[in-house]
């Protein structure tokens, strides 16, 4: 790929914001607006599931007037994980060396995401986190902290992983990060997802930061989370613990 000079952020190679977005009409101008400003030069991959508002015409729209901006359009609602797979593939392919995971929503906040970049010169994962000190979530009602809160010290205790916040979505991978995930074998669709990322970066060696962040719940636009991604990942992080705890004792290896 072209340097030019200015689509480099440090010496890892240029960026790559992939936003995953389903009915986002409301939110997709001013979320990738945002990131063109923070960081320039950045390039910015909206993978969008067919959303039957338009956000994807929305997106071609941008793309066409921004030469920055990229669009992946995909047949249907499969899950912010299926999303996030075919942006990663597409992004290696195409040669960036930091690929960015970012809601649509204004949540994830992109005048933060300098920091987050800069993490990852001594890093080779780095996690947003609304639970570490420093880190916090604005107008979130207390039963939703409390299910992010419980979702992440569940994890944190069943996988054993050091990490505070274990499912959050702003993070920023160096392309040999991804690389070495073993991406293939990833199935998860929703929240159970980032933790399933998580847990192989820290079971793969890989350096994983957390930078504190100021997570802001979404002012327009519909939140896609249900009872059913809950389930998922309540039910696969039991799995992979026990599974692990299993494998420990009879001295076998796991994926
Ligand atoms: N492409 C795609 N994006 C999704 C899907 N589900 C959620 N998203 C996007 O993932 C991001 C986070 O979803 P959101 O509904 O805000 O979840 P919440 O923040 O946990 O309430 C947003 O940008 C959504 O548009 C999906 O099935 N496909
Ligand atoms: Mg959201």
């Amino acid at each position: 790929m072209s340097n030019g000079g200015q689509r480099t952020f440090g010496p890892l190679g240029t960026t790559l914001v992939i936003i995953p977005t389903y009915n986002e009409a409301e939110n997709i101008g001013r979320i990738v607006g945002r990131v063109r400003e923070a960081v320039p030069a950045a390039h910015v991959l909206v993978a969008d599931d067919n959303s039957p508002d338009g956000t994807g015409k929305l997106a071609d729209e941008l793309a066409a007037e921004d030469d920055h901006v990229h669009v992946l359009h995909r047949k249907g609602k499969e899950g912010l994980g299926a999303a996030y797979l075919a942006g990663f593939a597409w992004g290696l392919e195409h040669g960036y060396g930091v690929l960015v995971e970012m809601d649509a929503d204004g949540s994830h906040q992109p005048e933060e995401l300098p920091r987050l970049l800069t993490a990852l010169s001594g890093a080779d994962l780095v996690l947003g986190s609304r639970w570490v000190p420093g880190g916090r979530v604005v107008n979130w009602p207390k039963s939703r902290e409390f299910l992010s809160r419980g979702g992440s010290t569940y994890s944190r205790l069943m996988l054993d992983v050091p990490i505070r916040d274990v499912t959050g979505g702003f993070r920023a991978f160096r392309r040999e990060t991804l690389e070495g995930l073993g991406l293939d074998e990833v199935a998860s669709a929703g929240y159970c997802f980032q933790v399933d990322l998580a847990r192989r970066a820290v079971r793969k060696g890989f350096r994983v930061v957390e930078v504190p962040i100021t997570f802001v719940e979404r002012e327009l636009g519909d939140s896609k989370m249900s009872k059913d991604i809950v389930i998922e990942a309540l039910w696969r992080v039991t799995q992979w613990g026990l599974g692990e705890r299993v494998a420990k004792l009879t001295g076998r290896r796991t994926s």
